[in-house]
């Protein structure tokens, strides 16, 4: 029987976690893996002296989950060094934050090494092999040269960036041509798409045929666009736990009849947090009438903090977050209100509800799924209004939310104004196709028409081995 095998950094299904406390793509994965009684493999988030190849097999329900522990320099160069601090500043546009250096390559090169020799131990002849994000590039390389002949795919959830970028990354030709081992590769948007075949064409000399597919020593890789959605339903009115409902409850008796503005993301520079606190003191400074009427709530949670860029802009949101308390702040209340901890997804699904307008304004994302789940939260009957990045992938199917530039602080200002006295109707016939747009790219429907397209390409051809003596 085929199975499939999810590949990722990280395994996001564990035996611990359960209810509200596991993340929708995780949940998403693994109903794909159930379908097969598939296999999740990744990094255990461990690490161990000496590497070993050990795996530590799991089960969990239908799905085998199976787990390898690192050491401590494949972290430092392969995790925070090439993947989080060369490729993920990069294809963020934020080639002065990337750094790069030889030995982090190499340990990139190395981990995905192991990761291929670790799944020889997992994968059948059969077995449909899915694998996840900018860390694992190189994965489908390694497996080829094992000999495996699975089909395998691979999906970026991070946008792919301009050929002028992508071209200071030393050694970038091998890693764009390490994507042709695969059999389809899949981007969230038509612009990450076109970023890459852009690439192909004027630095490559490759050309995307017909069928959406590129040809490439022999070897033939199928491009796609699958965008990907959130399970509303887990976040719906309808559907609220008492873990929701107490959250929501909790938010809404310290609002004071205040309307809430909010913002939920990784602490990352990507997402934005520090141009999006300036444009909110403009909003302040511009509209001393909406003063102590309204307060913003912004969850940013932790990430990367071994990674020094990280630890630099938590500094700097430290900073510009008390300048606007120390500016505008009276004694009973305070504009900002910026939340350090993790919450459960259904408190999250909670604390959307109560917010009259979602600020989701990253400087570049793949997708941002905030945007989503914040409109499935809504109250038909009294929906909030999004406010979005033109940069974030989303912007592509968002279009009825309100369009910001990110870089523009009076035009953000603006629009918070705009979004907190827009009357009942426009919040409604906007929400509705937002909606609407959710119930059509679904979670569900990315993950089975990615494994449909993946399912439909031709299986690879076997490695013509030559006998000696025997003619070509
Ligand atoms: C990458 C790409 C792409 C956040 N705080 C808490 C919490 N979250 C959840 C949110 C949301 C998820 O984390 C964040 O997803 P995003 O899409 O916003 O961003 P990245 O983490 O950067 O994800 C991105 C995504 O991959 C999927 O392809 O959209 O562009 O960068 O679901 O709800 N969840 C819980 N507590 C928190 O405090 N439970």
């Amino acid at each position: 029987m085929s199975r499939l095998i999810v590949v990722s950094n990280r395994v996001g299904l564990s035996r611990d976690v359960g209810g509200g406390a596991v993340g929708g793509l995780s949940a998403a994965l693994t109903a794909a893996l159930r379908q097969s009684q598939g296999v999740w493999f990744g990094w255990s988030g461990e690490t161990v002296e000496k590497f070993n190849g050990q795996l530590a097999l799991d089960r969990v329900g239908d799905v085998t989950v199976a787990r390898i522990d690192l050491e401590p320099r494949d972290i430092e160069e392969y995790y925070n060094g090439y993947s989080n601090n060369t490729l993920w500043p990069l294809f963020h546009n934020r080639i002065d934050l990337t750094h790069y250096d030889r030995a982090s390559a190499d340990g990139y090169a190395r981990v995905n090494q192991r990761f291929a020799e670790a799944l020889r131990s997992v994968v059948g002849p059969n077995d449909v092999i899915w694998v996840h994000d900018y860390h694992m590039i190189p994965l489908a390389r390694e497996l080829r040269k094992l000999g495996f002949r699975n089909r395998i795919g691979f999906f970026l959830h991070i946008p792919w960036p301009a050929r002028q970028l992508l071209t200071t990354l030393p050694g970038h030709q091998a890693l764009t041509d390490a994507l042709f081992d695969y059999d389809l590769v899949g981007f969230h948007t038509d612009e990450w798409l076109s970023a890459f075949t852009g690439y192909l064409r004027n630095e490559r000399g490759i050309e995307v045929d017909a069928e959406g597919s590129v040809e490439s020593a022999g070897r033939r890789t199928r491009l796609g666009v699958f965008p990907i959605g959130v399970h509303a339903a887990d976040f719906a009115p309808e559907n609220a736990s008492e873990a929701s409902i107490q959250a929501q409850k909790r938010m809404e008796e310290s609002l004071s009849g205040r309307q809430m503005i909010i913002g939920v993301d990784r602490l990352d520079y990507s997402k934005g947090l520090e141009e999006r606190f300036i444009a909110y003191e403009q909003f302040l400074h511009d509209h001393p009438d909406q003063r102590e009427k309204v307060f913003m709530l912004q969850i940013a949670t932790p990430s990367r903090d071994a990674v020094e860029a990280y630890q630099d802009l938590r500094g700097r949101l430290d900073a510009v977050a008390g300048r606007i308390n120390g500016a505008f702040a009276t004694l009973d209340w305070v504009p900002l209100r910026y939340v350090n901890s993790g919450f459960r997804q259904d408190e999250l699904a909670g604390v959307y509800r109560s917010a009259r307008v979602a600020l989701i304004t990253p400087l570049r994302d793949g997708m941002n799924l905030v945007a989503k789940e914040y409109v499935a939260a809504q109250d038909p009957a009294d929906p909030g209004v999004l406010i979005l990045s033109r940069f974030a992938g989303a912007a592509a199917q968002m279009k009825e939310a309100l369009i910001v530039n990110p870089y523009d602080r009076e035009e953000m200002a603006q629009a918070i104004h705009r979004a907190l006295t827009m009357d009942p109707a426009e919040r409604i016939l906007r929400w509705r196709a937002l909606k609407d747009g959710l119930e059509r790219e679904s979670l569900d429907g990315w993950w089975q028409s990615y494994l449909e397209t993946l399912g439909a390409t031709p299986r690879p051809a076997p490695k013509i081995v030559r006998v000696a003596g025997t003619a070509p």
